[in-house]
């Protein structure tokens, strides 16, 4: 059996029968019926060589002593391949393992040199290279993309100054005020230490059991439990760097920054049962997402903002902006646009750039400099760190993706492990007098034009302590909430009814309760209600709450862009559809930039009225609503027939209806849409008055529909 298998397996090679060739026999390289190799002899610069260059005459064999004997030790070529093999992954990020990346540009479109001497941020119209990389924070490398979390914003500027790292989120404040609760905070939220469950989810008992004891939590957990934590697409997110950074002029005066990227497209999200069911539906729909925006030249923008400020602003401020948690309302210092980031180019190769990227916020350039908060004091030491342990080397920085493209490094650093440069000459050290006696000097301090810090006075006692300034952790979750409108309110609230209803323990549930009592009465008791349970006493914070003027600029809702650009149409074609609807929805609907799908039962396509038949672009059980922003049924009495049959199909009508999305219909899907529940209402849009009717409930939800198809916390 395994000889006869031997002997017909594509591209073996025939060998003679007793396994031992004796001299008068040829070497076996004929191939018998049925082992025919696809492969033709390869040109010198095409074949296939090892890792040291030799070229290899059979990548489908290994070497045997006889066709049915042990492989030999000295089958280097299969030794260096399958050792190649065994370590081919490293050790994914301790967090934010999932990430979509892209190749791009920043472009300055105002200057900021009153401020600061960075050249990126001073040079009107010049373009620097980039990297961004988007990813969520608890799930493992292999996990989905659409899981409640935030997700990381991160962009490695090559500047002609060195690499400007901004490794920011896409929510603007943080869990922790302090570095040192980092671990736990992660360990909390990633999978339960004994179970290894659940992944990429922080609807579990260990992450609330954290977020009750720790209040400062409470308002990251406002925008965590908003649609914020649920982005429609990777384009569609806004980015923030989080934490408070200095900018610094030429004359070394100082002035506060925080940084602020802008989706071109409007901050958009998915529904929480939309996100599940696109978990399933499509594990990659963000990076398929991008990768594909960009194939097809519809490249995502961002604008760039900084919000800046004084010391003496930052004085008067209500909360400390050395605290993560805290952000600084667009009404109160208001976001200042000076460039904008695009994203042209797919990365080559997903190992070498986007998973050996490595991000750090200690990547920055003269004219900017750190503040003393003190989660980003942390921060600075924990991702070059962290990459010694993921990269393995201290020569990380040389790989493609994280060289400094902008401009030359070099210094006196030397050698280490996977070492690519080949310094010439002696001068190895420095000071050195070495161009004295004629020989190569190496490079010296640039005390002018160099990286400097700001000269920050700073006094006082060693000591391990939070600043009073700190202690509100309720005023600015109290501003988020209040500042949303009622559907992301209800949204919010039964966010959390779902992720507490996961938790088992009573009493961190009861935690919560009480805490979130400090927030917003309202917010607390929706929740308990939503969890069946008595509202608690209300915790005692350690500072009471103000009211803060609300901030609209925090909502999403009401703000999508009056356009389809980036949002995608399914339309759902039968046998005997009608094509000239068809052809007048695709035409409406790219018009306005969309982009446009055929979904059909077969992925061969339908056989319109007239018995032309139109291609699809996907097949129906594969291509489910959810993937789509708005859909439009173009269908025949016999192919409705069918498609009310077919779980399929109606789910992919049921799914539209309560995701709140436009649905356009041919007359003869009536019966579907009456099997699928789907009641009249601006989104539901009868074709055969032309398609122009369904053009503008696709470029938004159908808000209204909410209550008739969800209980709401
Ligand atoms: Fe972090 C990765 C963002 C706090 C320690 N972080 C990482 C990435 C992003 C952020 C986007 C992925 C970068 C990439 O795509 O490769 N992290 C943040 C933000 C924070 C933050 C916005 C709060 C303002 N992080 C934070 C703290 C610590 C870390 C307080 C530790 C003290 N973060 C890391 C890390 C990671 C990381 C362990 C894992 C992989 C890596 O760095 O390269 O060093």
């Amino acid at each position: 059996m395994a000889k006869s298998k031997d002997a017909t397996a594509p591209g073996s090679k025939s060998a003679p029968k007793s396994g031992k060739p004796s001299a008068s026999q040829a070497p076996p390289v004929t191939r018998p019926a049925g082992g025919e190799t696809h492969q033709t002899a390869a040109a010198p610069d095409d074949r296939i060589t090892t890792n040291h260059g030799v070229p290899v005459s059979d990548n489908q064999n290994s070497l045997k002593a006889g066709a049915r004997g042990p492989s030999l030790l000295e089958d280097f070529v299969l030794r260096e391949k399958i050792q190649h093999f065994d370590h081919e992954r490293i050790p994914e990020r301790i967090v934010h393992a999932r990430g979509s990346a892209a190749h791009g540009y920043f472009e300055l479109t105002k200057s900021l040199a009153r401020y600061t001497r960075a050249k990126i941020l001073t040079e009107v119209g010049r373009r620097t290279e980039l990297f961004a990389r988007f990813s969520t924070v608890a799930g493992g490398a292999g996990s989905v993309d659409t899981p409640r979390d935030v997700r990381g914003f991160a962009v490695k500027m090559y500047t002609r100054e060195g690499n400007w790292d901004l490794v920011g989120n896409n929510i603007p404040v943080f869990f922790i005020q302090d570095a040192i609760k980092f671990p736990d905070l992660i360990h909390a939220v990633k999978m339960e230490a004994d179970k290894g469950y659940p992944q990429a989810a922080s609807a579990h008992d260990t992450f609330w059991d954290f977020i009750g004891l720790m209040p400062e939590a409470t308002h990251m957990i406002m925008w965590a439990m908003s649609d914020r934590a649920i982005p429609r697409s990777l384009r569609m997110m806004e980015g923030f760097g989080v934490n408070t950074f200095r900018l610094l002029n030429d004359k070394d005066e100082a002035v506060f920054v925080k940084f602020h990227w802008r989706p071109k497209l409007g901050t958009q999200s998915t529904g929480w049962d939309e996100a599940v069911k696109i978990a399933g539906a499509d594990p990659d729909y963000h990076r398929r997402d991008l990768f594909e925006a960009i194939e097809a030249g519809n490249f995502p923008e961002w604008e760039f903002g900084v919000q800046l400020f004084t010391q003496e602003e930052a004085d008067a401020l209500p909360f400390d902006i050395l605290d993560a948690t805290k952000l600084i309302p667009e009404e109160v210092a208001p976001i200042r646009v000076v460039g904008r980031m695009v994203l042209d180019r797919n990365p080559d190769n997903f190992f070498a750039e986007t998973e050996q990227a490595a991000f750090l916020p200690t990547n920055i350039v003269p004219g900017i400099d750190f503040s003393e908060d003190p989660l980003l004091q942390g921060r600075l030491f924990s991702y070059q760190d962290t990459q010694l342990s993921r990269l393995g080397s201290v020569n990380f920085h040389q790989l493609p993706i994280n060289q400094a493209k902008g401009c030359p490094f070099q210094n006196f650093q030397r050698d280490g492990h996977m070492q690519m440069a080949v310094p010439k000459g002696r001068a190895n050290y420095e000071p050195n007098s070495l161009a004295d006696n004629g020989e190569e000097g190496g490079p010296r301090e640039d005390p002018k034009g160099g990286f400097r810090t700001a000269p920050v006075p700073l006094e006082g006692e060693k000591v391990r302590l939070r600043a009073e300034t700190f202690a509100d952790h309720y005023s600015q979750a109290r501003l988020f909430f209040r500042s949303q409108t009622p559907i992301e309110q209800a949204h919010l609230a039964s966010a959390l009814v779902f992720e507490l209803s996961k938790v088992a323990i009573e009493a961190v549930r009861l935690r919560i309760l009480a805490n979130l009592q400090n927030v917003d009465t309202d917010l607390a008791t929706r929740v308990a209600t939503g969890l069946g349970m008595d509202l608690p006493a209300k915790s005692a914070p350690a500072v009471e709450p103000q009211d803060l003027d609300l901030s609209p600029a925090l909502r999403i809702v009401g703000k999508y862009p009056d356009s389809l650009m980036g949002r995608k149409v399914a339309i759902l074609v039968t046998d005997g559809a009608d094509g000239a609807v068809v052809t007048a929805v695709k035409k409406a609907a790219e018009a306005e930039g969309a982009a446009v799908l055929i979904i059909a039962p077969k992925v061969g396509g339908a056989t319109l009225k007239g018995g032309k038949l139109l291609k699809a672009d996907g097949q129906l059980a594969g291509n489910p609503s959810v993937l789509f922003d708005a859909v439009a049924l173009v269908v025949s009495d016999d192919g409705c027939v069918q498609l009310m049959k077919d779980s399929a199909g109606i789910d992919f009508v049921h799914n539209a209806f309560v995701h709140l999305k436009a649905i356009g219909f041919t007359p003869e899907a009536q019966p579907l849409l009456d099997k699928c529940g789907v009641e009249p209402d601006a989104g539901i849009v009868d074709l055969s008055g032309g398609a122009d009717g369904f053009i503008a409930p696709a470029k938004t939800r159908q808000w209204d529909r909410e209550p008739k198809v969800r209980m709401l916390a």
